[in-house]
């Protein structure tokens, strides 16, 4: 159970407001394959089912649910040495992780306690189908009303994909606060590894609260950050820890990389080794070999790294670094370090980086999905421009002239509910009526700054990437293209993506960068108006929503983002 160890090492450096361990070795919590059959040398196998199943039409029926108690607080902090206040699940940044078999159930319960601050909240999982089960997509003023509190909301959703993913609050900044966590959906994979380490979050991290930064972000430009975290902890000054990781020669390990930053595109390493990457967001993929890996907010990679350094040095850097035009600038750039290690105890590397140009690529050229696909005639054809705009003297970001502002009051999950079909201009809502079409949308731009595109409710195939304009001579890739949730529009570029109409529901599509999406730079597809309400339970919405509303009300908040 050598996994097991190296996490409880783990979740020993991890920043833990509470006593209490964030990491308790409950069964429902070890990270266990109840499918027999895939061992380290099988791993392509899983049970009756294997990599070659085609996961979008046949999922393994376990039967089983996998069942989360989550209470959000507020805390104070000091990843990296220096104490602030933030926000927690379960009192741990990052949060526990959720761990389900493919094919199982997964039921959430989140209990708002933040009352100190008195946010709402709302909890999304990232990159997750929801199948017909939109209601669980956890987005305010999309999917529900944030959940005021005092108050409790259940999300429940079927494990349809198998990999890695996140899990993070869609209210206000309130992820990059620190409500936000790792999920591991058992399964096959297109390679074999003796040892899962499981997620390593990547992100950035300031002294300040992203709240407290978000008016500097508004006044025009994104605010300058302190540092960075590698799975929730860091070094600052003389003060903080870094993550340890120890490495046995000859062992191969499996890492579930997540990009957690609120403005930082990263480009991820580990010195003199090698990574070989097995899957993109929820996607498994032809594996391939790179020495750094790009990274964008709220993408993800699975990377087996094979333990075979030993004989150059004991102890190596594992570096996470942000590319300049694409991230916040960051005063702790050059250390956002963790130690992979083969002694007993760890000491500070001397080793070198790889060679790398500072750039805001995607990796999207190395990306073959190993479920092969191919993306049908368009049926619904659109371009959007992302551009920028000065409302009430803030800056915003706008696609197709319109800056998302949604109502935390009334979301469009409920407005449909209730029979309205006319949206507000600001709602930047797509109607998608025709069931299972293909649509092709283009996401271009003549601004200077790259833009993580995350889709929900659907994994959506890359056509084309590219910088200069957009046209008709760009020539769309059609034949198993890369197929994730989250894809980078270049700068003074285009990305082309594509997704088939089948699942009905509001789905929001935004850029990763928090403050662009408090910013406005969103829209949302109402997919297949007609059938929506018949699945959606109407009553717990409009519940949730009552309760929210007295509160917001009583308290007199008012609502200054975009709403999600
Ligand atoms: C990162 O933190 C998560 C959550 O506590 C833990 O499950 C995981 O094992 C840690 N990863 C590493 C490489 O230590
Ligand atoms: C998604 O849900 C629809 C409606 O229930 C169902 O027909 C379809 O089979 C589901 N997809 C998968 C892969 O289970
Ligand atoms: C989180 O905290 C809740 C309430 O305190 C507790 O019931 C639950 O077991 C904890 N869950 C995890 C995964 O730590
Ligand atoms: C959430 O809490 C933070 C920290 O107290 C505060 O700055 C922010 O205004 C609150 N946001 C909302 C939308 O209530
Ligand atoms: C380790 O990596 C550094 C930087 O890439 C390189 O200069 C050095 O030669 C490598 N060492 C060995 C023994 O491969
Ligand atoms: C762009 O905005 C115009 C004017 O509001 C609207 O007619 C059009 O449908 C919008 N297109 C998209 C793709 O949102
Ligand atoms: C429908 O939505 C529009 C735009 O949000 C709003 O102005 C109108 O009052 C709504 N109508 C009903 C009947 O709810
Ligand atoms: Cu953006």
């Amino acid at each position: 159970m050598l996994a097991w160890s190296l996490a409880l090492v783990a979740s020993s450096l991890l920043s833990t407001p509470t006593a209490a361990s964030p990491f308790s070795p409950s069964s429902n919590l070890y990270p266990r394959a109840a499918c027999s059959g895939n061992t380290a040398s099988t791993r392509n196998e899983w049970c009756d089912y294997s990599i070659d199943t085609d996961y979008t039409t046949e999922v393994p029926d376990t039967g089983v649910t996998k069942e989360y108690w989550f209470e959000l607080t507020d805390v104070t902090v000091a990843p990296d040495g220096v104490s602030r206040s933030a926000m927690a699940v379960n009192g741990s940044i990052p949060g526990p992780t959720i761990f389900a078999d493919w094919g199982d159930t997964v039921v959430v319960h989140v209990t708002n306690s933040l009352t100190t601050s008195q946010n709402g909240t709302s909890i999304h999982f990232h990159g997750i189908r929801q199948n017909y089960t939109n209601e669980n997509d956890g987005v305010s003023s999309i999917t529900q009303c944030p959940t005021a509190p005092g108050d409790s909301v259940t999300y429940s959703w079927r494990a349809m994909q198998y990999g890695s993913t996140w899990y993070h609050s869609h209210f206000a900044l309130q992820a990059w606060e620190g409500i936000a966590g790792g999920i591991i959906i058992n399964g096959p994979a297109t390679a074999n590894y003796d040892e899962d380490l499981g997620i390593v979050f990547l992100s950035d991290w300031d002294h300040q609260t992203v709240d407290e930064l978000y008016q500097q972000a508004e006044a025009g430009g994104p605010p300058t950050l302190d540092n960075g975290l590698i799975n929730g902890t860091n070094v600052y000054d003389d003060g903080g820890s870094r993550l340890e990781v120890s490495f046995t020669s000859g062992t191969s390990y499996r890492m579930r990389l997540v990009n957690g930053a609120v403005d930082s595109h990263f480009k991820f390493s580990i010195d003199n080794h090698t990574l070989q990457v097995i899957a993109s967001d929820l996607i498994p993929i032809e594996p391939y070999e790179t020495t750094v890996l790009d990274i964008g907010m709220g993408q993800r990679y699975d990377v087996i790294v094979t333990a075979d350094q030993a004989s150059v040095a004991d102890n190596f850097w594992m570096r996470a670094i942000p590319q300049s035009a694409c991230s916040s600038e960051n005063d702790n750039a050059d250390n956002i370090r963790a130690i992979v290690t083969y002694a007993d105890t760890a000491s500070t590397p001397t080793t070198d980086g790889w060679d790398y140009t500072d750039s805001c690529d995607d990796e999207t050229d190395n990306l073959v999905p190993y479920i092969s696909k191919t993306v049908g005639t368009a049926g619904f054809d659109s371009e959007t421009a992302a551009g920028t705009a000065i409302t009430d003297g803030l800056f915003k970001w706008t696609l197709n002239s319109t800056s998302m502002v949604v109502d935390w009051e009334d979301p469009t999950l409920l407005q449909v509910v209730n029979g309205n079909t006319t949206f507000d201009t600001s709602d930047a809502v797509i109607q998608l009526p025709t069931a299972d079409e293909w649509v092709y949308l283009v996401i271009d731009t003549t601004l200077s700054i790259p833009h993580p595109i995350h889709l929900h409710g659907h994994d959506f195939f890359v056509l084309a990437q590219g910088t200069g304009d957009y046209s008709s001579s760009v020539s769309l890739n059609t034949a198993n293209p890369p197929r994730r949730d989250t894809a980078m529009l270049p700068a003074s570029g285009y990305l082309a993506i594509a997704f088939q109409a089948d699942n009905p529901g509001a789905w929001l599509m935004h850029c990763h960068i928090g403050w662009h999406t408090s910013e406005g730079f969103a829209l949302q597809f109402v997919e297949r108006y007609d059938e929506i309400a018949a699945t959606t339970d109407g009553d717990a919405l409009m519940d949730s929503c009552s309760t929210w509303t007295t509160f917001q009300s009583g308290q007199s908040i008012v609502q200054d983002d975009s709403g999600i």
